[in-house]
């Protein structure tokens, strides 16, 4: 097991909020297998572009490193490429930054070709600037060798010529895989199935939510993975749910957000995270009960950087029934448990309530010989009444204003 000292900068005279953020990292750290020997919190007024600390406690960790028996020095934020190799080249172990963690969480994580291609990408497009620097750190993850070297060449315009590359057939791979799922996109937004996208902090449980939803309404449906452990969920995992005599709706479940995302994953996500840029309507899954403002935050920092943020949010809390009080928010929300399931009903009337707020009674008569009509109005909507006469099928239906539109030439101003 390797054995780390975490570091911390504290730049706000927020020693508190620091010193969870560290505690955050050891959990990051925990989850490669790493374990946390001992964690520095140093207070400055600016960060050093030297070494990021200051060099006085770079000395005071050098000589820290022999006595704890430290194999790794793991900085709280990124660090830039020059520091990374002026660290290196001080304290003569692996230093890493939490981006790197993170991305290295990732990718133990990937399963799916789409995962595994968007955490490769990342990891690239964080190494590319990095080369220089990332000596040790870059070989354990294949910097690759090379026989044919170019006269004139050195081996660092050569890795960074190959990662280019690389990166760059990622990328193809990732559009293929992206117009392969924009035609489901298109085929949920033609029959007009409203969709719900879980997004919050990982381990909030959201997965868990998932699993609720579809016990509750789908009981015949797998339940998806849901675990104790970081970024547990990378893949988007799409279900069709439905409460009886009700429309459907799609529920999507997708990675965890966690604080100082790399912005390299959120940029390499971008096909995983469309999914919820084009939901209607988002539940943003918090833990009542280990209960952290900052990870609403943290949620909703993300949401605005992918563009996300107009869309209209459920605010749904976790853990209900360990949880001892009521989080101290003054929003709105939802308490639930995903153990006993308590209020998991409301939280589906509240889901409906928001889909169809606009949504109004209407009067079809729909023709006999448009039997296939009546047929997708019975499946996906709420049908109040329907009565048969000479002139075709009446239905009392509940539309949505899209519907309305779709279905204009059946209506009729008042009951048959
Ligand atoms: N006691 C209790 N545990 C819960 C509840 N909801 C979720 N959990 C647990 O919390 C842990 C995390 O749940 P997940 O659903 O995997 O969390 P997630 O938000 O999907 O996490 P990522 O996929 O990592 O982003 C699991 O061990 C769940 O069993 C709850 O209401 N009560
Ligand atoms: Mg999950």
């Amino acid at each position: 097991m390797d054995q780390a000292l975490l570091v911390g900068l504290n730049l706000n005279s927020q020693y508190e909020l620091m010193s969870k953020s560290l505690d955050e990292l050891e959990h990051l750290a925990l989850a490669l297998g790493i374990e946390t020997k001992e964690k520095i919190i140093q207070n400055a007024q600016k960060i050093t572009p030297r070494f990021y600390i200051g060099s006085g406690k770079v000395q005071e960790i050098k000589q820290m490193i022999p006595v704890l028996d430290i194999t790794m020095v793991i900085f709280d934020d990124t660090l830039s490429p020059a520091q990374l190799k002026n660290l290196e080249k001080e304290l003569e172990v692996q230093v890493m930054d939490r981006s790197f963690l993170i991305l290295s969480i990732f990718a133990l994580r990937a399963q799916s070709k789409e995962a595994v291609l968007e955490v490769s990408l990342a990891q690239k497009l964080y190494m590319l600037p990095r080369l220089v620097g990332l000596g040790n750190s870059l070989s354990r993850q294949g910097g690759g060798s090379y026989n044919a070297k170019g006269p004139g060449e050195t081996k660092l315009e050569l890795d960074r010529r190959k990662l280019v590359r690389e990166i760059s057939i990622i990328k193809k791979e990732l559009e293929k895989i992206d117009a392969e799922k924009e035609l489901s996109r298109k085929q949920r937004k033609k029959n007009q199935i409203p969709v719900v996208a879980l997004v919050g902090y990982t381990n909030a449980g959201k997965s868990s939510i998932m699993n609720s939803l579809s016990e509750l309404l789908n009981h015949d449906s797998e339940p998806v993975f849901e675990k104790d452990m970081l970024f547990a969920t990378l893949d988007t995992k799409a279900k069709r749910l439905k409460k009886q005599n009700y429309p459907p709706f799609i529920l999507i479940d997708t990675v965890g957000f966690v604080s100082k995302l790399p912005h390299e994953l959120i940029r390499s996500f971008e096909s995983t995270l469309k999914d919820v840029v084009e939901a209607d309507l988002l539940l943003h899954v918090v833990d009542g009960y280990d209960f952290d403002e900052r990870q609403i935050e943290t949620t909703k920092s993300v949401l605005h950087s992918i563009g996300a943020s107009d869309i209209e949010r459920i605010l749904v809390f976790t853990k209900k029934e360990i949880a001892e009080k009521n989080p101290p928010i003054d929003d709105d929300y939802i308490f639930v448990s995903n153990r006993t399931k308590e209020n998991i009903d409301v939280l589906v009337d509240t889901i409906y309530g928001h889909l169809y707020k606009e949504s109004r009674i209407t009067h079809l008569l729909i023709p006999f010989n448009q039997g296939q009509i009546y047929s997708q109005i019975k499946e996906n909507n709420t049908v109040l009444e329907t009565k048969y006469d000479e002139n075709g099928t009446f239905v009392r239906v509940i539309l949505t204003p899209d519907q309305q539109t779709l279905y204009r030439s059946f209506i009729i101003s008042k009951k048959a």
